[in-house]
């Protein structure tokens, strides 16, 4: 198979042509096997009850048994999506508030309060007056606060009140501000099963606030708490794409979504027993890197180097050097286990949430977290021995992360007078065109990582800001877009910025809950002032090009809510229903000012992109 038809990476070119030659099936050989739906697709293949499943076509006249018609279907679809999607986000978060409980309470070894100054800003966001209080007794409180935010039933999430004024009361004015997180997902799911709600526009509404309790609640809360527990990130460097696996170290790679565990880990493989048991196996030391957005996770806020992104997951393990995988929840593909029992990796589970047949389960309990990852270490130095061909691809690239909303205000605005004062001054004049958000996942029905690289170029040749996170911004830094050097590829007003201040012109804004990150600094620009009072007044745009999983539908649709209009790629759930599609592709403005569009070329995308942020300025009187 032609390994160059899936990517112009030539580290993951290498890597599945070792796994064909080696007889190991990956997602890039499955994937030519299975053929989609179209009526998957598109949205309108409904099995919420047993009468159907019915297939419905878009012609006005087809409906399932129930009547349902294709519209109802695909929104029904979509609000599951987002509902899914929400529920990762926010599951992840409270597992998060759990620890941070635990920690302030001195009942989690191995965790601690790093950062007071944010857990001030925090309280203060969630209501609780500071003053007076011990570092525990504050965590305490703001991890019951947290707690409380997804059980509650009525009011309004804390967090919301972070927003622009004016975005707040176009939430107020459509009755979509989330009461409580648990509330909107459940109500979403209740809405949507066979014969509740049925209208495709009440349907999306409810789902614009079920995404906007992700947003401005679960994913949000999981970003401020983890800050509060690991430190907010500043800018870093380190490396990135499967060459930062060493070939004479014991190689641990850390994969999925919390960074509770590896930060345990990353604890334990600097202990001197631990070290001395390596070198006694051969070792020179332990490595470990990270993949998806565990990785981002910790790369933000310790450098930890990056063995890849989604798709590399399997192929890490390919190289024959890894001899631990330890994965929690979220991306983690069934494929791996496979693939592990063909090389001499052990692969751990971990999260109470999640195990995979026929796979090592150890449960990281954040009581004993610290004995737990001791264990995996352990248990991976007892593996090296086992090495037969290896074969690490040479790619690696260096990379900046770090660009926390926090930081950007401090690079841009200076250490003494930090504020967003410069960027917005530089959007004004017109430097800067504009920001972009590219976001998401990747998928091997595109060519993987190349949508990215190749839209976020074109976006900077236009002086086009770009923030980078998940899986987009692992595909960017293999490609060398996220180091200074990279403004040399930018226009010359943003290439300008760039220079005067040291940074890349693609930033890297953490992991997928860290979208969050995003619309906290949409509304620092907007509240620094000068580009109009609302997000969606911002020359700005997201987009999700080589998305696919259901938390990407969540992200889109709560920048959507929260005034940013978000381009897909690849294929979009609402295509199969006319009504439906023109609602999110236009209709969705008269509702909350900001629209979705699908696009799967990205050259094209770029070109909506800045067109939609050339509209944006025409409107402020910033004209270029
Ligand atoms: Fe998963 Fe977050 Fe998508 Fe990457 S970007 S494939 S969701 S790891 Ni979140
Ligand atoms: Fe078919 Fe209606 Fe049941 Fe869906 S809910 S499977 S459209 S009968």
């Amino acid at each position: 198979m032609k390994a160059e038809a899936f990517t112009s990476c030539k580290a993951t070119q290498a890597m599945i042509e070792k796994t064909s030659r080696e007889g190991v099936t990956t997602v890039f050989h499955r994937v030519r096997e299975k053929k989609t739906c179209p009526f998957g697709s598109g949205g309108t293949c409904c099995r919420l009850c047993y009468m159907g499943p019915c297939r419905v076509k878009d012609d006005g006249q087809d409906a399932g048994v129930c009547g349902a018609t294709a519209e109802t279907i695909a929104a029904r679809n979509f609000c599951r999506m987002v509902a899914a999607g929400a529920a990762a986000h926010s599951d992840h978060a409270r597992e998060v508030a759990l620890v941070l409980l635990a920690a302030a309470r001195g009942e989690a070894p191995g965790f601690e309060i790093k950062d007071e100054e944010k857990l001030w800003a925090v309280a203060q966001d969630l209501g609780i007056d500071p003053v007076g209080k011990s570092k525990n007794q504050l965590a305490e409180e703001v991890a019951l606060k947290a707690l409380t935010e997804f059980g509650q039933q009525e009011g309004e999430l804390s967090f919301v009140r972070r927003a622009p004024q004016k975005r707040q009361e176009v939430w107020r004015r459509l009755g979509i501000i989330p009461r409580g997180i648990d509330r909107e997902i459940v109500e979403m799911l209740h809405r949507t099963h066979m014969g509740v709600d049925q209208e495709y526009v009440h349907l999306m509404l409810h789902g614009m606030r079920t995404a906007l309790a992700d947003g401005w609640g679960g994913s949000m809360i999981a970003t401020e708490l983890q800050d509060i527990l690991f430190g907010t990130p500043v800018p870093i460097r380190a490396k990135v794409n499967l060459g930062v696996l060493k070939p004479d170290h014991v190689n641990i790679i850390v994969h999925g979504h919390e960074p509770l565990l590896p930060e345990l880990i990353l604890l334990a493989v600097r202990d001197e027993e631990l070290l001395a048991q390596a070198r006694a196996v051969g070792a020179k030391g332990i490595n470990v890197a990270g993949i998806c957005c565990t990785a981002n996770e910790i790369l933000m806020r310790k450098g930890v180097p990056v063995a890849g992104s989604v798709l590399q997951q399997e192929l890490a393990i390919a190289t024959g050097a890894v001899e631990a995988m330890v994965v929690d929840v979220q991306c983690i593909m069934q494929g791996l286990g496979q693939v592990a029992r063909c090389y001499h990796t052990e692969l751990f589970t971990t999260s109470s949430r999640a195990r995979l047949p026929g796979v090592t389960h150890l449960e990281f309990d954040h009581h004993r977290g610290l004995e737990v990852a001791k264990e995996i270490v352990r248990r991976a130095i007892a593996r090296f021995p086992q090495r037969r061909k290896v074969e690490i691809p040479v790619e690696e690239m260096d990379l900046i992360a770090g660009f926390s909303h926090e930081t950007i205000k401090y690079i841009l605005g200076g250490r003494f007078r930090a504020s967003y004062r410069p960027l917005n001054d530089n959007i004004i004049n017109g430097r800067i065109r504009g920001v972009a958000a590219v976001v998401g996942c990747s998928n091997p029905r595109v060519r993987f990582g190349d949508l990215h690289t190749t839209l976020v170029r074109e976006l900077i040749a236009n002086d086009v800001l770009v923030l980078v996170t998940g899986c987009a911004a692992i595909n960017c830094a293999k490609e060398g877009l996220l180091v200074p050097e990279a403004a040399e590829m930018a226009g010359s007003g943003l290439r300008e910025v760039c220079e005067a201040v040291g940074m890349p012109p693609v930033l890297h804004c953490g992991s997928c809950v860290d979208n969050s990150r995003l619309l906290i600094a949409a509304t620092e620009i907007v509240k620094e002032g000068g580009l109009g009072e609302d997000i969606s007044e911002v020359p700005l745009c997201g987009c999700a090009p080589e998305w696919m999983s259901e938390k990407a539908i969540a992200i889109g649709q709560y920048f959507v809510a929260s005034g940013v209009t978000v381009g897909f790629g690849v294929a979009f759930p609402t295509t199969g229903s006319a009504k439906l599609s023109e609602f999110v592709f236009g209709g969705m403005k008269d509702y909350v000012n900001a629209h979705w569009f699908y696009e799967p070329d990205p050259v094209a995308m770029a070109r909506t992109i800045i067109a939609h942020i050339d509209a944006k300025r025409k409107a402020l009187g910033i004209d270029v």
